[in-house]
């Protein structure tokens, strides 16, 4: 097998034993790696019902053929687990040097499963793992915690680590590496943290095996730079995620004051432009040639790294608009290793439920200071933290009256920067996200916005919705590489096809990626239902809010115009029928058997009658 390595590596850290197990060309082929490895796990080894914050639960760190390979913007790792956020699949992406060291030390997959008695790291190296005291970096934030394994094992070093949030087990704990890399927003961090588990660092001095080396090496030589060429004619090199920021203003479709609001007179304050005028350094992932992580100096005079969905969430949907704070905010999720999204989802929740006068409690929208307080008591659980720290849906759940309609989660994933008060595509991409309401698999946004009518609900909408689903959802989490290129500067999806053969030796088209991509949906839904028997195309529903005239904008070009339940019903049939679901949003036999998973759906069938 080639450009595969086919090893796994199995961590128990209750009986801190290793075990080394490998699997063939048959599964690589069938999940490729990343999100595919991940989910084909998580499904045959966890059982339905397990606590995911207590030992059954399992830590999967997966790559895929990319990893390690001179191609354009490689260095990513995929990590999952079933979510505590949400109770079904969670995964997330980041940049990391994992992606080479991993792949040097000779494995495609970690699982680590059990939970340590104490606080430990995990040091790999090659065949060598040690399971080591984390005494000294427990209870410190990522940063610190980062610059202590940069000492001892230097920068180059795979490291992936937790903030305290993790270590409290807070819903929405993400994994860091690097200066601002962040992943696993459904609580992946919290998974990590319940296993007493503080980092992974890894190393590796092996050669990365590829089916055609002087194929690849023309790659890194030709492909690499002209990426970056590119990049550099851009404004994306400028601004990076960010320059969206005034678009979605522009259109409508800004998070302002837990979404009731889309758009803000202050919002250029916190925009693209006034952060590249602003910018002190400019940080990114490893073989990355178009680096996009855009830094400021925060209030406190800190380096924070910046992108449209920190600012979105972390300014405008708290009316924060001063920029420093907003840095500040988001540094310190980094340092605390809590999801900047989801921060900003649970403190605009917190300011309208108080507002509302569904709970007495004093934090008010525009408050930098108290929010910066607040996501303090998070990162710890004191006083209100340990209510904030549940996430937005469990926050409802016990503030109960009528809060629940203006909860912003799908599947108790916060939603991200996006206000689909008006946007029904991208509602319906929130809605059948895979791991609750993230953009990433489908930002559907832009092309409806300037390709379709707005207040359109056609099969144009499903169909798009599903496309992006494959290929940012599916090929970029399989093969496992940045979507950015792709995404931001129109690099060819041919151009991944070519990179797949030449590192496996094979000749896949894009339409076989398009296949594996829907088994990897498949799967993954399969999962959800399994764990929720009880599943309807209701958990597909985007918030209740966003359906509510009352909430509809009093001015402006969408006044009065909010989502209509009987359209947005139409539309998910659409989208089913497209995708081979029945009526509940559940593939149907004869979906899992042409996407060649009769077993699971043999297995799924034990939990619900499927049509
Ligand atoms: C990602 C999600 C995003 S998506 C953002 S900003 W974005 C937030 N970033 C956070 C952060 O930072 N710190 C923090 N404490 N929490 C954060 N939560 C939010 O997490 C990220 C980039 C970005 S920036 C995006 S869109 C793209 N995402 C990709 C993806 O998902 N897959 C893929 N194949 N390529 C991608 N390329 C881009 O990577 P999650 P990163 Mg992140 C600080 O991981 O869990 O998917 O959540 O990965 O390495 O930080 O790069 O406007
Ligand atoms: Fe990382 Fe940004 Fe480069 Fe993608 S474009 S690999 S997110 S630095």
């Amino acid at each position: 097998m080639k450009g595969w390595l086919g090893n796994i590596l199995r961590i128990n850290l209750t009986e801190r034993k290793i075990k080394k197990e490998t699997f063939g060309e048959d599964f690589a082929r069938k999940w490729v790696g990343g999100r595919g490895f991940a989910v084909k796990i998580l499904w045959d080894e966890l059982k339905p019902g397990i606590d995911p914050l207590g030992p059954e639960n399992k830590l999967i760190v997966a790559l895929g053929p990319m990893a390690g390979i001179p191609a354009p913007n490689t260095g990513k790792t995929v990590v999952a687990a079933k979510s505590p956020l949400t109770g079904g699949y969670g995964d997330g992406n980041l940049g990391t040097w994992v992606t080479e060291q991993m792949r040097k030390a000779g494995y495609d997959i970690l699982i680590i499963e059990g939970a340590s008695e104490k606080p430990i790291y995990l040091y790999i190296e090659d065949d060598k793992v040690q399971f080591l005291p984390a005494d000294e970096i427990w209870g410190k934030g990522s940063y610190e915690t980062q610059e202590w394994l940069y000492k001892k094992y230097g920068k180059r070093a795979g490291i992936l680590t937790i903030g305290q949030g993790g270590e409290n087990k807070v819903l929405y704990s993400i994994i860091r590496s690097l200066e601002g890399r962040a992943g696993g927003r459904p609580g992946i961090g919290a998974v990590m943290g319940s296993k007493n588990l503080k980092a992974i660092v890894i190393k590796g001095s092996k050669e990365i095996p590829v089916a055609d080396p002087e194929g690849m090496k023309k790659v890194g030589r030709d492909d690499l730079k002209k990426v970056g060429e590119i990049d550099k004619k851009t404004g994306w090199s400028l601004q990076g995620t960010t320059g969206v920021l005034a678009w979605c203003n522009d259109v409508n479709a800004l998070p302002v004051k837990n979404m009731r609001k889309t758009s803000h007179p202050e919002a250029w304050r916190i925009d693209g432009e006034r952060l590249a005028q602003s910018k002190v350094a400019v940080y990114g992932c490893p073989n990355c040639t178009m680096k996009c992580g855009i830094t400021i100096l925060d209030k406190e005079g800190r380096h924070s790294e910046l992108d449209y969905e920190n600012i979105g969430m972390l300014g405008s949907d708290l009316e924060i608009f001063d920029f420093p704070q907003v840095a500040s905010l988001n540094y310190l999720c980094d340092d605390f290793g809590i999801d900047t999204i989801s921060s900003g989802g649970v403190l605009a929740f917190y300011a309208d439920a108080i507002e509302n006068g569904a709970i007495d409690e004093d934090f008010r929208f525009g408050d930098a200071e108290k929010a910066k307080e607040l996501l303090r008591k998070i990162a710890y659980r004191r006083d209100e933290g340990e209510l904030l720290a549940l996430g937005t849906k469990r926050m409802a759940e016990k503030i109960g009256k009528g809060s629940s309609s203006y909860a912003m989660h799908v599947k108790g994933l916060e939603i991200s920067a996006y206000n689909c008060k008006f946007v029904p595509g991208m509602a319906l991409a929130y809605g059948t996200s895979p791991i609750g309401a993230h953009h990433k698999d489908a930002w559907v946004i832009m092309f409806e916005l300037t390709q379709t009518a707005r207040d359109s609900y056609g099969e144009e909408k499903a169909r798009r919705v599903i496309e992006l689903q494959r290929i940012r959802g599916g090929l970029f989490e399989f093969i496992v590489s940045c979507r950015f290129p792709w995404v931001e500067i129109g690099w060819e999806l041919e151009n991944y096809a070519k990179y797949f053969n030449i590192a496996t030796g094979s000749n896949c088209t894009l339409e076989d990626f398009w296949k594996v991509a829907d088994r990897i949906y498949n799967l993954i839904r399969a999962f959800w239902v399994r764990e929720y028997p009880d599943w309807n195309r209701k958990w597909d529903y985007p918030p209740a809010v966003w359906f509510d005239p009352s909430n509809a904008d009093k001015e402006g070009p969408i006044a009065g115009k909010v989502l209509e339940y009987d359209k947005y019903d139409s539309l998910l049939d659409l989208y089913y029928k497209i995708r081979g679901w029945d009526n509940r949003g559940i593939p149907k036999m004869e979906t899992f058997i042409s996407s060649g998973l009769e077993g699971e759906g043999k297995e799924l069938q034990k939990y619900v009658k499927l049509e």
